[in-house]
Order: structure tokens, then C-alpha cells, then sequence
């Protein structure tokens, strides 16, 4: 059985030919090889092709791969981990491990998520730093009997590893292979799905409770939580209800200082004073274990926090959480008191990796990097530009014209670009802390005020803060402007984080406009026109990564763009693709290709989905037989469903096909391979047209 999967870079540019035929070429391809043959390869530029494997179980050329060349670098894609890691395919392995051997099995996990990470990316540096904290938990507890949630779960590499995922983790977050968070279809330790952050508390509480319930009193119920999401206010409402129960919950606070950026707010302030201060050694109250036996467990007992206790919460610690033996202590105590407690635990993000520790936001998730240096390898952006550094560089252009325009961001300045501004504008940025229903409300009482307010939010996280957005925002038409980053499929972090959805449910929400631009140059000018824009909230959402322009053709003078006007991108017969956004583009090239085939659907940008060009759609209904829809997001509720609705009111009959998110989950996978399976490839936007057209 093969389990080869993942990426080859081609530092050349390398043209394969057959027959004397040029038929591919590339600088890099990223294949995907596994089980049964023929496994399809997927390129660069959206084409395939196939990998053959003979009845020795070699592989051979494929039709047209140089196999040679894909051997050379498939070969060195299994890591190996150690002898001690090796033996564990469950905690009970683990459990058969002498104590004084639990720092070398740290070592040989840290090797293997580093070995791996560095050529398969993913989260590195909160996985790193708790190594020592997932190998304790499972050593202590009866895991999965006891039910352990990470919080956000992006540093559950280690945990995955030691429950019986090790030799698939290389596949993690890759199409088919396993999900680079805990998902409870993946694995009975996985107790409870995560991805979005400060949801641990309220999981775990409801599980005890559950079992309160069934009389299961020796159960444990342990949630895992940073100290940037013990900022969120799921889990404060967590603590709050929690405190008020009996339920047998343990929270470890795992206390790293930093979220992906630089923490902030109070709580991180008031988390560094109990860490850092002396602590007073009589505890007011409170139910404590008799058998301390060293001064350092008698230190993290004694010690107290204010806050956690006005929770009602028995509060333990600080201790050293990189300290396997420290660790092991305290759990073994701590699990035998009742009621709910915090344990809080000092580590440090990318701990054993002196780049991931120097480096803590760059390193949260780095992308492939030299597993010796830490040097980070460079994805080839063919002289491009993100959508996230338009956003960002356009902000600060349109803030240095009018001081009224501030940014916020919950807690992700630096995925979405807001170093710019921040570097000039330092005081017209807030970061708010992982409160996404906070920061639209925050914003709209900026907006109140006469600010220009861009909220900028990922996609998948503004699910969070709906009824703000309703309430708050639209219903009072506040001029808010939502910069909704990472919107359509973003690929490997998954159905956790597809922002698929919120064209669907801004759609209903009256007062709102709600835009997609088709590339770089378009989501500048949108920004444009919002900031100007003062009749209500205005959205702009737009895709992940790397756009479709040159790096040096997105900076065009300012334009105000006419709202709710939608235009034709390419003129056509019988067929109209009427497209929302980057689809745009895709369908573009589709309508190139069929005119080879004689062909010619006509291609149609809406541009805003609320308001949207009723004239234009008119025009392409009775213009166009046959007519395709093309969205980044869910069909249901959004451009697809809205458009049948349109024809069904003005009575007409035309043959309607919608491409989009069809009504499931979409799991992880590049890109590229997500978008075929949802149809919106160029290949599958073909089929469409032609199975529409064709008699
Ligand atoms: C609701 C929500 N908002 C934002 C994010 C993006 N996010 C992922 S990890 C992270 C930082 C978490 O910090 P912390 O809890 O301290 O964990 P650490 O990474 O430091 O281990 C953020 C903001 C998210 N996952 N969920």
C-alpha cells in the first residue's frame, strides 16, 4: 500500500513531451498518489494526468509523466519517526512507557511533526508547544473514556499522533487525507469538531453535564484552551455557567502569551501579572489534595487568581507546561478534586525549534520551510499579489486620504494585511481580540460616530457575529464596511474554515450591499467606493491567496464603481454564464476554450449580488436560452437559488444550471482539486455548457 501524498516543486522549468508534442509545462506540480492506481496528479496550472503502477508495485510512466523525476522526490515523502514514537499506535502504548522516557518520546514527536510540517504545511507552532501537555494527558487520564477537546484544535498535531493517526499525519490536511483539525468522524479520540475558537469550555461542560446525568461520576472532561481564545466570549460564557455547576471539568489554560499575533486585551494583561508576580501562599478557600509533596506543586497549589475564582473555578498554577514531570504531578492531583478547576500552564509557542520560537507569528503556520534552518521556501507567486496585500495596501492608501478610515480586526492582523496601516496608522487599528460579535458592534459604535469603519473578518469567522450584523449594523444602516477576507473555498484548513456561506446569509439581510470582486483591481475599487459610501453597511468578500493579475497591475487610480451594476465580460450566443466574483475568471477561460469547439457562451460578471443588476438580468434572460450560474459559496441562498427565484417572478422559462457549493461540507484538499469537486474547474464549467447547449 502506497501512502506517498504531497507536493514536488520543480525548480526548473521543465516541459514534457510526447510524440514530439509539447504537452505540459510547468515550474511546479503537486501531486497526490495513494492506494489503488491509477491516482490522478494534479498540476499546477488545474490539468491532470495519471500515475500507472505496475504488478511489482513499482511505479512506472505514466502517459506522460516522467516518472523518474516524480520517484526522485516521492520517495523522500514518508517521515520516520522514532523508536519510542514508533511503538504507540494508542495511549495505551503510551502507558506502557517508564516516566523517565517521556521526555525522549517529547524529543522524537517533535522531530516527526517538524519532519512533516516542513514539506506538508500546516500549523506548527501551538502544536509544538504541547508536545509535553498532550503526551501528560494521555499518559494521566483515560483517554478516549475521558473526554478531551482542544480548543480552536490546531495543536492537536501531537494528540493525533499518539491516537493512532502517526503514519497517515503526512497526509494531514490533504485531499483524503486526514484533517489538520480534530473531527469526530476521524477518530473516537476526537471528542468533539473544532476549528473556530473559545468553544472548548461550553463542549466540555455540556459532555459533563451529560454524564452528570447518566451517573458517570468517574469521568474526567478536559478542555484545552490558549490564552488568546480564553478571550473569546464563548468562553467566557463558558466560565460563567461552568462555575455555577458541579460539573467534573478541568480547563488548562495553556498560556503561551501570544494568539497568531501579539495578544491583547485585559485578560492577557491580568494572565501575565498572575504569572509573573509572587503569589501569596494562603489561599482564602478551597477543596485541596492532602498529598503535595514537592515545593513546586506545593507553589502551584497555593497559589490563587481572582478571576477564575470569582468564577467559582478552583484555580492552580502557573507551572511549567514544557515540564513533562511537573506536569504529570499536578494532573495526577488535580484529577482527583472535584467540582471545576483551571490549571494554568506556562509554555511556549514553537517550543524546541529555535526559528518557530523566535518567529512565534511567521511560524503559527509557516508554509513548507527548510526543516534544518527554518528558512522559509518561498511559494512562487509568478509575480503576483495576494488578495490579502491589495486589501491591506489599499486600506492604507484610502486612510492616508481620509482620517475618518479605521480598521478592526479580531485578532488576525497579519492574516488579513493590516500591517500597513497598523505600521502608519497604529492608533486607527483595533485589534479586539478574538471577538468577532464584539468587533462588528465595536465597529458599528464607530460608525455612529462618524468613522469610516473597516471590519475585516474572515469569511468563516463573520459567521459568529450574524445577529451583530443584523441588529447592530443593517438595521440601523449604519456605513460599515466588511471586509470579508478568505471567502469562497480556502483548501487545506477545510469545511471548518470554507468561507462559503456568507453570500447566502448576508443575501437576506436587508439594507446590506454585498459585492465580489472578480480580481485585484476590482476588490481595490470596490474598497473605494464603500469608503464613500454612506447609506448602510456595504460587504466586499474576497478569495485567499493569489489572485489573477500581475504584482504591478492591481495599482490603478481610484474609480468609483456604480453599485448594484453588473457588466458582460465576453459577448456569446445561446448560453450566458452569469458568474459572482473570482468564478468570474474561471469561466472566462472556460468560454476561451469551447470557442474551439465552436461554442460561445457569453460570460457575465454580476459583481454585487445585493443590490444586483435587475436590467442586466432581464437582458440575459431574454437574450440567453440557456444560462449558468457561478459562485464561490453555497448555492442555497445564494446567487443560484436567487437567480431561479428571479426567473420564477418575471415568468421565465430558461433552461438554469447552478455551479457552486452544493448543500454538504466541503472537505480539505488544495484548492484546485475543492473547486472540481464543487464543478467551478474550468473542465466542469465546459461539461456544463456543453451538456446545456448540446441537444
Ligand atoms: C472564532 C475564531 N476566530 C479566529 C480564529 C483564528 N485563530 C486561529 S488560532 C488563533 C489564535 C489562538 O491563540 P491561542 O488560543 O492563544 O492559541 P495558540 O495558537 O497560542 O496556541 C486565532 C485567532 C479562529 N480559529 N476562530
Amino acid at each position: 500500500m502506497y501512502y506517498f501524498s504531497g507536493e514536488i516543486n520543480f525548480i526548473k522549468r521543465k516541459e514534457v513531451k510526447q510524440h514530439g508534442q509539447e504537452l505540459i509545462t510547468w515550474k511546479r506540480a503537486w501531486f497526490v498518489f495513494r492506494a489503488s492506481p491509477p491516482e490522478t496528479v494534479w498540476y499546477k496550472d488545474g490539468t491532470s494526468g495519471r500515475l500507472h503502477q505496475d504488478r511489482g508495485g513499482r511505479l512506472r510512466q505514466g502517459s506522460w509523466v516522467k516518472l523518474s523525476y516524480l520517484c526522485r522526490h516521492m520517495e523522500t515523502q514518508k517521515p520516520k519517526p522514532g523508536p519510542l514514537l514508533a511503538a504507540i499506535d494508542t495511549p495505551d502504548d503510551l502507558k506502557k512507557l517508564r516516566e523517565e522516557q517521556l521526555p525522549l518520546l517529547a524529543t522524537e514527536l517533535r522531530n516527526f511533526i517538524l519532519d512533516v510540517v516542513s514539506v506538508h504545511p500546516g500549523h506548527l507552532g501551538s502544536s509544538l508547544g504541547v508536545i509535553e501537555l498532550s503526551i501528560a494527558l494521555h499518559y494521566i487520564f483515560n483517554t478516549p473514556y475521558d473526554r478531551l477537546i482542544w480548543d480552536v484544535g490546531h495543536q492537536a498535531y501531537a494528540h493525533k499522533i499518539l491516537t493512532g493517526r502517526r503514519d497517515v499525519f503526512h497526509t494531514n490536511r490533504q485531499q483524503n487525507g486526514i484533517s489538520g483539525f480534530p473531527a469526530r468522524n476521524e477518530s473516537e479520540y476526537d471528542t468533539f469538531g473544532t476549528g473556530h475558537a473559545s468553544t472548548s469550555i461550553s463542549a466540555a461542560l455540556g459532555m459533563a453535564a451529560a454524564s452528570e446525568l447518566k451517573g458517570e461520576t468517574n469521568r474526567h472532561h478536559i478542555a484545552v484552551i490558549g490564552d488568546g481564545a480564553m478571550t473569546g466570549g464563548m468562553a467566557i460564557e463558558g466560565l460563567n455557567n461552568a462555575g455555577a455547576s458541579h460539573a467534573n471539568l478541568l480547563i488548562i489554560l495553556n498560556d503561551n502569551d501570544i494568539a497568531i499575533d501579539k495578544n491583547t486585551g485585559a485578560i492577557k494583561d491580568y494572565l501575565a501579572k498572575i504569572s509573573g508576580e509572587k503569589q501569596e501562599k494562603n489561599r482564602p478557600s478551597g477543596n485541596y489534595p492532602n498529598g503535595l509533596k514537592d515545593n513546586d506543586m506545593k507553589e502551584a497549589f497555593l497559589r490563587s487568581s481572582n478571576l477564575f475564582e470569582a468564577f467559582h473555578f478552583s484555580y492552580f498554577g502557573p507551572i511549567d507546561g514544557n515540564d513533562i514531570s511537573q506536569l504529570l504531578t499536578t494532573l495526577r492531583e488535580v484529577k482527583k478534586i472535584e467540582g471545576p478547576k483551571l490549571l494554568h500552564i506556562i509554555t511556549t509557542k514553537g517550543k524546541g525549534f529555535e526559528e518557530a520560537e523566535k518567529k512565534q507569528t511567521l511560524f503559527h503556520a509557516p508554509g513548507r520551510f527548510d526543516r534544518k534552518t527554518g528558512a522559509l521556501i518561498a511559494e512562487d507567486p509568478e509575480n503576483r499579489i495576494t488578495y490579502q496585500e491589495v486589501y491591506g495596501r489599499t486600506l492604507l492608501e484610502l486612510a492616508e486620504k481620509d482620517e475618518k478610515i479605521v480598521a478592526i480586526t479580531p485578532a488576525m492582523p497579519s492574516g488579513s494585511a493590516l500591517g500597513f496601516m497598523i505600521n502608519k496608522f497604529p492608533e486607527r487599528v483595533f485589534d479586539v481580540g478574538i471577538a468577532e460579535q464584539h468587533a462588528v458592534t465595536f465597529s458599528a459604535g464607530l460608525a455612529t460616530a462618524g468613522y469610516v469603519p473597516f471590519c475585516t473578518i474572515y469569511s468563516t469567522f463573520l459567521q459568529r457575529a450574524y445577529d451583530q450584523v443584523i441588529h447592530d449594523v443593517a438595521l440601523q444602516r449604519l456605513p460599515v464596511v466588511f471586509g470579508i477576507d478568505r471567502a469562497g473555498l480556502v483548501g487545506a484548513d477545510g469545511p471548518t474554515h470554507h468561507g462559503v456561506f456568507d453570500l447566502a446569509f448576508l443575501n437576506s439581510i436587508p439594507n446590506m450591499v454585498v459585492a465580489a470582486p472578480i480580481n485585484e483591481v476590482e476588490l481595490r475599487q470596490l474598497m473605494f467606493t464603500a469608503s464613500q459610501y454612506k447609506e448602510g453597511p456595504f460587504a466586499i468578500r474576497y478569495p485567499r491567496g493569489y489572485g489573477f493579475m500581475k504584482a504591478s497591475e492591481w495599482q490603478q487610480p481610484f474609480e468609483k464603481l456604480e453599485i448594484g451594476k453588473g457588466k458582460m465580460l465576453k459577448a456569446g450566443e445561446k448560453a450566458a454564464l452569469v458568474c459572482l466574483g473570482q468564478p468570474g475568471n474561471f469561466a472566462l477561460e472556460a468560454a476561451r476554450q469551447l470557442e474551439k469547439e465552436n461554442i460561445f457562451p457569453a460570460v457575465f460578471d454580476l459583481r454585487f449580488l445585493k443590490p444586483w443588476d435587475e436590467t442586466l438580468l432581464h437582458h440575459i434572460f431574454i437574450k440567453y436560452n440557456r444560462i449558468i450560474t457561478l459562485e464561490d459559496g453555497v448555492v442555497r441562498g445564494g446567487l443560484g437559488t436567487s437567480l431561479a427565484a428571479f426567473a420564477s417572478l418575471h415568468g421565465y422559462h430558461n433552461k438554469i444550471e447552478n455551479l457552486g457549493i452544493p448543500d454538504k461540507f466541503i472537505e480539505h484538499g488544495s484548492k484546485s482539486q475543492l473547486y472540481k469537486i464543487c464543478n467551478l474547474d474550468v473542465e466542469s464549467i465546459k461539461n456544463a455548457v456543453r451538456k446545456l447547449i448540446l441537444p
